[in-house]
C-alpha cells in the first residue's frame, strides 16, 4: 500500500465518521493523518519495515491508534475498523461529501429516509423532486444540491485540484484584471498559488483598496464567471466557466500586510504564528495585530512588518507549510533559498536532432537572450521509439555542428553536447561506455515501462546511477500532473545511490512534471544530494518555465550551493569532467 492509498483510506474513514455523527476530534485526527501521509517524503511502508509501529508514531500527525491501523493495513491489506464501519453505513456515502452545499447531516438524512447511497441516486432523487419533502429541505435547497452536483462534475473534469500549469497563467490574467480596476492600489496572489503548490484548490487574490464595493462588483460580474458562491465586503468567491474557483479578498492598504499573511497561509503555518503572537500578548488576525490587554491595534501595511513585529525573519511563501520553518525564522536561521537569478546553466534541452522544435542555434540564441551561460543539448537517444532519437553516428555529426556553433558564438555561451539517455525496459542503456565517454554530460531517464513492479523499475534506475558516465537522472519518478502516477520506485534506495555515486537528481521544471517534487527535494537537501533544475526545453519558449522549477526547489528548501545549475561554469565543468562523462 502506498502513502496515497493509506491517506485515501483515512480520508474515507473521516468522511464516514462525520456522516455517522462522530465527535469532531476523532475525525480531525484521521484527516490530519491523511494529510501528513500525503506529504511524507518517504513511503510509510519503508518506515514501518524499518521500525514497526514505534517508527510510524514518529510521523507527524500519526498517533498510536493510527499507527496500529497503518500496521494492520500494511500487514493484511485490510482494516477491521473500516469493514465494521461500512457494515453500519455504506462506504459510497463518502463520495457525496465533496458536493458543495451538502453536509454530513443531510447525507445521513437522505440515506436514512430515501436509501440514497450514491451520487447518481442523489441526482435522480433531486431531479424528481424527492428531497423537498424531507425535514429542513425545500425546492430551493433541492436546486442547490443539483447545482452542487453539476459543479462537482465540472470540477471532476478539471481534476479535483487544479494543476499549477493551468492555475498560474489564469491567475496572472485575473491579477491583471484586478490591477486595472479603479481604486486598486496593490494586487497579489495569496493562498496555495503564492506558495506555489503543484496543484491548487482555488485561487486566492488579494487586493488593497479603500473602497471594496466596486472591486467586488467588478470581480463577480466579469465575463467568465459561471456563478457567484458568495459576496461580502472583504471576501467574495466565484466559480468560473472553466471550472476553477477563486476568492478575492479586499482590504484597506493599511491592513494589507496582515491580510496578505493570513490569505497566504498555509493554515498550519499561520496557526504557529498566532501562537507565537499570543506568547507576546498579541492576537494576530487578517485585520491587525492587537494588543490583548489594551486592545490597541497595530496595523501592518507590509507582510515584512508582521513577521518583524513577531520577532521573526520574513518567511518565503514557498516555505510556509509548517515543516519547521517557524522555529528557524525565530532563531534567524532560515536557509538562503535558490532564486531564479542564481541559475546560470541549463542542462537538459532538446533540438531538432530529436523531438525539439528548433535548431541548436535557435536554442542557443534563446538561451543567451535569457542570460544562460552554459547550455547543454541533450537529445533523446535512439531507442525511445516515439521520437526520432540520436544514434552514436548522429552524435558525431551533432558534435561537429555544435563545435562550429560554439566557434561562432564565442564566449557568449558555453555549449555542451549531451544526451537524454534512455534507460530501456530491461535496464540496459542505449549507449556503451565508450560512446558516453565522448559526451560532456549524460542525463539518464526512464520513459518506458514505468509500471513495472517496484523492484524491477528501481533496479533500472539504480543501474543508471551506478554508471560512472551518468551525471544527472532526468525527471526521476516519471510522474506527470495530474494523471500519470510516478513509477513505483524505492526512493530510499534511489537517494542512497545518488548520494553514494554523487549523481545529481533533476528537478524538471516543466509544470506538468515538477519531478522531483518538493518533499523529495527536501530529502535530497538533507542527504547532501545535488539537484539539477532544468526546463527540458523542446522549444525556446520553454526556457520561461524555469520559475516553476525554482519555486518547487524553494518548497524543498533548496539552496544555490546544492543546485549545480547555480555553480560558476568552471566549477560545473570540473565536476562534470571528473565524473568521467
Ligand atoms: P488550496 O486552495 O486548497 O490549494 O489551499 P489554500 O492554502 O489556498 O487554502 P484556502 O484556499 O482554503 O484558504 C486560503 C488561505 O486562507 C489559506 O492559505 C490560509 C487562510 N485560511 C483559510 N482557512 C483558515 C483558517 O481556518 N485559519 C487560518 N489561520 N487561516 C485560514
Ligand atoms: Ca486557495
Amino acid at each position: 500500500m502506498t502513502n496515497t492509498e493509506l491517506a485515501a483510506t483515512f480520508s474515507k474513514i473521516a468522511d464516514l465518521l462525520q456522516i455517522k455523527g462522530e465527535v469532531i476530534y476523532k475525525i480531525l485526527a484521521y484527516r490530519k493523518a491523511a494529510e501528513s501521509l500525503t506529504d511524507l517524503g518517504r513511503e510509510a511502508r519503508a518506515v514501518w519495515e524499518e521500525g514497526g509501529i514505534p517508527a510510524l508514531i514518529e510521523i507527524p500527525g500519526v498517533g498510536k491508534a493510527i499507527a496500529e491501523k497503518i500496521d494492520e493495513l500494511l500487514t493484511t491489506g485490510e482494516l477491521e475498523f473500516l469493514n465494521k464501519l461500512t457494515a453500519e453505513i455504506p462506504g459510497t456515502l463518502a463520495d457525496l461529501m465533496p458536493v458543495p452545499d451538502l453536509g454530513p447531516k443531510k447525507i445521513k438524512l437522505f440515506y436514512d429516509e430515501l436509501d440514497i447511497r450514491t451520487l447518481d441516486q442523489l441526482e435522480e432523487a433531486a431531479q424528481n423532486g424527492k428531497l423537498r419533502g424531507l425535514p429542513g429541505m425545500g425546492e430551493k435547497s433541492e436546486a442547490k444540491i443539483l447545482a452542487g452536483i453539476a459543479s462537482l462534475k465540472r470540477r471532476k473534469e478539471t481534476g479535483d485540484r487544479i494543476p499549477l500549469e493551468r492555475a498560474w497563467p489564469f491567475a496572472q490574467e485575473q491579477l491583471a484584471f484586478l490591477r486595472g480596476l479603479p481604486g486598486v492600489e496593490a494586487v497579489e496572489a495569496a493562498g496555495s498559488l503564492r506558495r506555489m503548490r503543484e496543484t491548487v484548490g482555488d485561487l486566492d487574490l488579494l487586493v488593497a483598496a479603500s473602497d471594496s464595493g466596486p472591486v467586488m462588483e467588478a470581480f463577480t460580474t466579469q465575463p467568465g464567471v459561471a456563478r457567484v458562491l458568495g459576496q461580502g465586503p472583504t471576501k467574495s468567491s466565484v466559480e468560473y466557466t472553466n471550472g476553477m474557483r477563486a476568492q478575492v479578498w479586499v482590504y484597506p492598504p493599511e491592513r494589507y500586510g496582515t491580510a496578505l499573511q493570513y490569505a497566504t497561509g498555509s493554515k498550519d503555518h499561520s496557526v504557529k504564528l498566532r501562537e507565537l503572537a499570543l506568547d507576546q500578548g498579541l492576537s494576530l488576525s487578517e485585520h491587525a495585530l492587537t494588543d490583548t490587554e489594551t486592545e490597541k491595534e497595530i496595523l501592518c501595511t507590509t507582510e515584512q512588518e508582521v513577521y518583524e513585529k513577531l520577532g521573526l525573519q520574513w518567511v518565503p511563501p514557498e516555505m510556509r507549510e509548517d515543516r519547521g520553518e517557524v522555529a528557524l525564522a525565530k532563531t534567524g536561521k532560515l536557509p538562503r533559498l535558490v532564486e531564479i537569478g542564481d541559475i546560470v546553466s541549463s542542462l537538459h534541452n532538446h533540438s531538432d536532432y530529436s523531438d525539439g522544435k528548433t535548431t541548436m542555434r535557435e536554442m542557443a540564441e534563446a538561451a543567451i537572450a535569457r542570460g544562460i551561460k552554459v547550455l547543454a543539448i541533450t537529445d533523446h537517444s535512439y531507442s525511445l521509439g516515439i521520437v526520432q532519437g540520436v544514434t552514436a553516428e548522429d552524435l558525431l555529426k551533432q558534435r561537429e555542428e555544435l563545435d562550429a556553433l560554439q566557434k561562432d558564438l564565442g564566449s557568449r555561451i558555453r555549449l555542451l553536447l549531451g544526451v537524454e539517455l534512455e534507460i530501456r525496459a530491461d535496464g540496459t542503456l542505449d549507449f556503451e561506455d565508450d560512446v558516453l565517454a565522448t559526451l560532456d554530460i549524460v542525463v539518464a531517464a526512464l520513459h518506458v515501462s514505468l509500471r513495472q513492479p517496484r523492484e524491477q523499475v528501481t533496479e533500472r534506475l539504480l543501474n543508471a546511477i551506478r554508471n560512472p558516465h551518468v551525471d544527472v537522472i532526468g525527471h526521476p519518478t516519471g510522474r506527470q500532473i495530474p494523471d500519470r502516477d510516478p513509477a513505483d520506485l524505492d526512493m530510499d534506495a534511489i537517494f542512497a545511490a545518488a548520494q553514494e555515486h554523487d549523481v545529481a537528481l533533476e528537478l524538471n521544471a516543466n509544470p506538468r512534471r515538477l519531478d522531483l517534487k518538493d518533499i523529495y527535494v527536501r530529502r535530497a537537501m538533507e542527504m547532501g544530494i545535488k539537484l539539477s533544475i532544468n526546463t527540458d526545453a523542446h522549444h525556446p519558449d520553454h526556457f520561461d518555465l524555469l520559475h516553476f522549477g525554482v519555486a518547487t526547489a524553494r518548497r524543498g528548501w533548496a539552496t544555490p550551493e546544492a543546485v549545480i545549475n547555480c555553480w560558476k561554469p568552471e566549477k560545473l565543468l570540473v565536476w562534470l569532467e571528473t565524473r568521467g562523462g
